[in-house]
Order: C-alpha cells, then sequence, then structure tokens
C-alpha cells in the first residue's frame, strides 16, 4: 500500500507527518511524505520557528511527484492540520489528480480545527475552508467530536445526537466518518469512546480516559485507521487496531513522564497491536 501523506514536518516531536510517518511505516505501509511547514516544534509550546510551506511550493513538490509516475501507485491520500489558508485548494487539486490516476484511490481528511478544552487553534478561515471545499470530496473523514459539531452545525453530546451528527457529516460526501474523544454526558466514569460509520453500521469503542493528551494522537489515529480500512475493507477492524494500538502508545508516553509521543518506543503496538478494547455495534 503507499499513502500520499500531506502535512506538517517538525523537527522535535512528533506532529502531523513526523508523527503519521513512522507508524505507517511500521505497520509496511509506503508512505510519500509531502510537507506543508517546516517547523522546529509543534504549536502547543506556543512559541515556534521555521517556515509555512508556500500553496505554489507545495504544488510544485505534488507536480514532481506525479511527474515520476507515483500517482497510479497511491492507494491514499490524506491530509491533516493546515498551516496556511491555499494548501487546502492544492490538496483538493492533488487528490482530483491521483483519482484521475487510480479509480481506486481514497482521500482521508482529518478536519484539524481544535478540540473541547483549547477550541479551535487553526487560522480563522481554516474550518470554513474544510468544511466547504475540503470534506465534501473526501471519502473518509477524522473529526474529533468538537469538530464534528463545527463541520455539521450541530451539538453532538449523546450517543444519539452524535450518530445524527455523524449522518449529517456523511450527507456532505464521505461515506466512511470516525469520531475520537467522544465524551458522552452518560458515559462510564473514566472513559472516553471512539465511533466510527460507514455504508453498514456503526460501531463504538470504550477506552480508559488517561490524565493526559499528547499533540499528535489524533494524528497517528487518523493514518493507522486509514491504513487499516483500506487494506481490510472494514471500518470495525480498523477501529479495534487502531484505538488498541494508539492507547498504548498514549499510555506508554503517559508513564515516560515526557511531552512528547513516544512514538519509535511503541513501535510493537502498531506492528502487533494487543486488540484489548471490542468494538460494539450501535447501529
Ligand atoms: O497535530 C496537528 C498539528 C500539525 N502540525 C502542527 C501542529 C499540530 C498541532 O499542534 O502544531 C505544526
Amino acid at each position: 500500500m503507499k499513502v500520499l501523506s500531506i502535512q506538517s514536518a517538525v523537527a522535535h516531536g512528533h506532529v502531523g507527518n513526523s508523527a503519521a510517518v513512522f507508524p505507517l511505516q511500521r505497520i509496511g505501509v509506503e508512505v510519500v511524505p509531502v510537507y506543508t511547514v517546516n517547523f522546529s516544534n509543534h504549536t502547543g509550546y506556543g512559541a515556534w520557528r521555521g517556515p509555512l510551506i508556500s500553496p505554489a511550493d507545495v504544488a510544485d513538490v505534488l507536480t514532481g511527484v506525479e511527474e515520476r509516475g507515483v500517482f497510479p501507485q497511491v492507494d491514499v491520500v490524506l491530509s491533516g492540520y493546515q498551516g496556511g489558508v491555499g494548501i487546502g485548494d492544492v490538496i483538493v487539486d492533488a487528490v482530483r489528480r491521483v483519482k484521475a490516476a487510480n479509480p481506486s484511490a481514497i482521500y482521508a481528511c482529518d478536519p484539524v480545527m481544535g478540540n473541547a478544552k483549547s477550541g479551535c487553534f487553526v487560522a480563522p478561515e481554516i474550518p470554513d475552508l474544510l468544511r466547504d471545499r475540503v470534506v465534501p470530496v473526501a471519502d473518509v473523514i477524522t473529526p474529533n467530536q468538537f469538530e464534528l459539531g463545527y463541520l455539521t452545525g450541530t451539538e453532538p453530546s449523546t450517543l444519539e445526537s452524535t450518530l445524527a451528527s455523524v449522518d449529517a457529516a456523511r450527507a456532505m460526501g464521505p461515506s466512511t466518518v470516525l469520531v475520537t474523544s467522544v465524551e458522552r454526558p452518560d458515559r462510564e466514569e473514566g472513559t472516553v469512546e471512539v465511533l466510527v460509520a460507514d455504508d453498514s453500521g456503526a460501531w463504538v469503542v470504550q477506552t480508559p480516559m488517561l490524565p493526559f493528551k499528547a499533540n499528535g494522537s489524533g494524528d497517528v489515529t487518523a493514518a493507522l485507521f486509514t491504513a487499516h480500512l483500506r487494506s481490510t475493507g472494514d471500518a470495525k477492524v480498523a477501529l479495534e487496531r487502531t484505538v488498541s494500538s494508539v492507547f498504548d502508545l498514549i499510555e506508554l508516553t503517559y508513564r515516560s513522564g515526557q511531552r512528547e509521543l513516544q512514538l519509535v518506543e511503541a513501535q510493537e503496538a502498531y506492528a502487533h497491536p494487543r486488540l484489548q478494547f471490542t468494538a460494539r455495534r450501535v447501529r
């Protein structure tokens, strides 16, 4: 499998492609990383250095990859956090060209905007751009519950209202929606859920809530889920494998006392997920 992954690079730590590439490689996926920013570190530190890559430069790199004859081999286009406006249109155009070269390719968009705790942490133009121009051409989206609400103009909270928001998102275009950080008001204390819905149903996995959030865990989740979905064609299996791997990654990171994901240390969790969580069908 080959994944064209259009995301950030950071020198220190693990977000964007600096989080997604290694876990994908560790499960045997060939990755073609195209970078949208080249930062010293993620923006969660409040200070960082290094450039945004201009949309014209990102487009140029993509054209060079296309000219090497790579697009017919691309199975998945993956995108995440968009540093600036203008990158969205470049991604949408690359998706169109990849699908022309390989009609079975899918586009997975992680519509990164923010989360319930921090609110929106991207440039103010990005959420509308994602909603109006990017998400409609995606086959798979991987919002957290907060982002799902913004995309659909709804307020997902209970299982029922979250499923209704997922239906609204699927009506926008994507056939598969993975919702992370689902915090139902009536959930079991100390737990958090991840939900997936596609044409054949909907499933939920519950995990213990760790008292800790590492930047980049959503990027690893989106990457592993999309690769497992593409290789198995089974959203439930992809969900169980992904949640199993990412939980172990976050727990190992938490126990290490480090701020950054222990991405390399956790490598066995991607290659051989323990499958310690089982998904429950909810529809
Ligand atoms: O995890 C998404 C992400 C991607 N790229 C950069 C970021 C973040 C989140 O903090 O700062 C540069």
